[in-house]
Parts: C-alpha cells; structure tokens; sequence
C-alpha cells in the first residue's frame, strides 16, 4: 500500500486531493494544525475511513513535522499548509514567511534527516509570475507582488534546491487559481457565489469587493489536485504550471454568476478600498503545455462549468441558511 502525508490536508485542494488518493487506495496521514474551532468541515465525509488518519502538526514546528515524517517514512509528501491569502499578508508579512517560506524548509529538512526516499510536492503558485505579462510558464520571469508571493518564491527556490544538492525526488507545482464550492469565503469567487445565493434569499443586500479587472486562470480544484497526484507519480521530479489556459476578470466572474441567476450584478456590488491590494497581480494566464505533454493532465472543468457548480452549492446552502432562519422566527 503507498502512503503519503498531506500537509493542509483541511484546506480545500487537501480536501479532493485526498479523495484522490483514497480512491486509489493509498494509506493519507494529514497533519491538522491545533485550532480552538473545529477546522475539519472540508474531509469531515472521509474521517471513518480506515486509511485516512490525522495527526496533529504545525509549519512553525519542525520537531512535530521531524516526528510524524519520520515515524510514517510516506512514499509521497504533498505540502499544500500555508498562510495562503495574499492581502493578509501585507497584514502579516513576517508570520506569512514564517509558515508559508521557512514551513516549506521545514518539511524538506525533515524529509532529508528521517526519509529521503520520500517524494516531495510543493504547492508553488502562479503569484510567482506577479506583474510578468501572460501567458506565463515554466520559463517566464518572476516577479512576485505580495509578502506571499515573496515567501512562495522561497520555497519554490527551496525545493529546487534540494533537489540538486540532495538529489531528493522534489517537485513544483506552479499551481494557476483554483476554485470550488469548497473555497475559502474570503477568496474573491467564493465570496461572490456565497454573497449571490445569500441575495436571492434576502439573507443579504450587498456585496463589498475591490478590484474589478486583474484577470485570472481559474481551474477547479478537483482538477488541479489531480495533477499533483501525477506529479509525484511521474518517473521524474520537475517544475510544472497547471492552468486551464483561459483568463477572466472579477467583473466577467460576476456577469457569469449574477446572469446565471437572472440578476444584474451593477445592482449589488459595492466598492470598499479595504479590499485592494498595496500592489496588485494584474494578469495571470497559464501555459500548462509542460504538464500536458509530460504528465499527460488535461482540466476536465471549462469556466462555466466551475461557476454553474459553485453558484448551484452556494444556492442550496443559502437555502439552508434561510430555513433555519424561519425555523428560529
Ligand atoms: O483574489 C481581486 C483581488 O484573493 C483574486 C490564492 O489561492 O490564488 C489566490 O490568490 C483577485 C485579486 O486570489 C476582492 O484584488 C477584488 O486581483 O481570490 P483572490 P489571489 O490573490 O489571486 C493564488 C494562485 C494563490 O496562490 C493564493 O494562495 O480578486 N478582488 N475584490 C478581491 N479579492 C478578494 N479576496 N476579496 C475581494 O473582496
């Protein structure tokens, strides 16, 4: 039985990845980082499943992740844990290096101390690319934007190095936007379809964003989540962009969603200041040629497929939400 530990295993590409890698009958350990509410909702449907156990672990402490790696010596380590929000961490700039730069060290040192036949999966991220023109792939300059990108560059950089002076099995997912129902609610496209089926059922009147324009190449992420299983069932390590190809601004995500449900979204958005950025990522469009050609991966979700589902989700849960509100009344 292959084994593999998933660090963020909470988050929601840890969610499908998991299923992924259950359904294919690996052994997944994933390390839950100590919280005071309950963070589990997202793999809450897989905790009676006997290959599925949860450890506890933090990116900030190297000696649990020394512990669990070494104790469980996995076939496959997926880091996906990080402070993942790009304009919190202009909020938290040293605590987003912290977790996001040195957690993904701290993984990697653990992996060459106790286990370096595991092979490593690092959650890189197209805010690499920050403000270098589309379409970007594993050749384009980077020039990352934010104290996220900054700390991602770290650990992308990281897991190269690694891999040449260790000749450990470590690879790069330079991973575009990826959405589902699952999505965080302060990410841009949840926020939207969360804030859309709450005005149908009149739980809320508005809906405060930023800015409108930048462009983004948003696939799900059951898709992209396959593809880090592939990754690290390739024969070799390597860097790889996954990306559906196709960008859309915040505005076209709203016309898709707002029409979809009969309503014009001019009538609904606000704009707050709050929400923009000290330095924006404009225009991120992937060429994931590479991933296609090599891994043979193809997005199976089109735009309108992600949006038709995340607005259908978010329309049932805001019913939900609305009849237990009459139920209390
Ligand atoms: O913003 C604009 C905002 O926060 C997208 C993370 O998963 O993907 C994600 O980073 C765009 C930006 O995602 C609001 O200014 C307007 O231009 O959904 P987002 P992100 O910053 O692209 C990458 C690949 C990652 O690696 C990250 O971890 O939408 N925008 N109004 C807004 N964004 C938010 N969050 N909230 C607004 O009200």
């Amino acid at each position: 039985m292959k084994t593999a530990i998933i660090t963020g295993i909470n988050g929601q590409v840890g969610s499908y990845l998991t299923e992924h890698l259950l359904e294919d009958s690996y052994k997944v350990y994933g390390i839950i980082r100590r919280a005071s509410s309950l963070n589990t909702q997202r793999i809450d449907h897989l905790y009676n499943n006997p290959n599925l156990e949860l450890v506890y672990g933090d990116m900030s402490d190297a000696s649990s992740l020394l512990s669990v790696i070494g104790d469980v010596k996995p076939d496959t380590l997926f880091h996906l844990a990080a402070q993942s929000h790009v304009r919190t961490s202009f909020d938290i700039p040293e605590y987003t290096g912290d977790i996001t730069g040195l957690g993904t060290l701290r993984c990697l040192e653990a992996i060459r101390k106790t286990s370096p036949k595991t092979r490593f999966y690092n959650a890189a991220t197209s805010e690499l690319f920050g403000s270098t023109s589309p379409p970007q792939n594993e050749q384009t300059h980077f020039h990352p934007r934010s104290p996220y990108a900054v700390a991602k560059m770290y650990g992308y950089w990281a897991t190269i190095n690694y891999r040449e002076a260790y000749q450990m099995f470590c690879t790069n997912g330079i991973v575009f936007n990826t959405e589902s129902p699952r999505r965080g609610e302060t990410f841009v496209t949840r926020k939207i379809t969360r804030a859309l089926g709450r005005i149908i059922y009149d739980l809320q009147q508005d809906l405060v964003l930023g800015n409108l324009d930048s462009k983004r190449d948003w696939s799900h992420a059951k898709d992209s989540s396959r593809a880090m299983k592939m990754m690290l069932e390739h024969d070799h390590p390597g860097d790889y962009c996954i990306a559906t190809g196709e960008s859309y601004s915040i505005r076209e995500f709203l016309i898709e969603a707002f029409e979809m449900c009969n309503l014009n979204y001019q009538d609904y958005v606000k704009f707050d200041s709050r929400y923009l950025r000290p330095s924006e990522v404009d225009h991120l469009r992937g060429d994931a040629t590479r991933a296609r050609k090599e891994l043979g991966w193809e997005p199976e979700y089109s735009f309108k497929e992600l949006v038709k589902e995340m607005v259908e989700a978010d329309l049932n849960l805001a019913k939900k939400e609305y009849v237990l509100k009459i139920d209390e009344t």
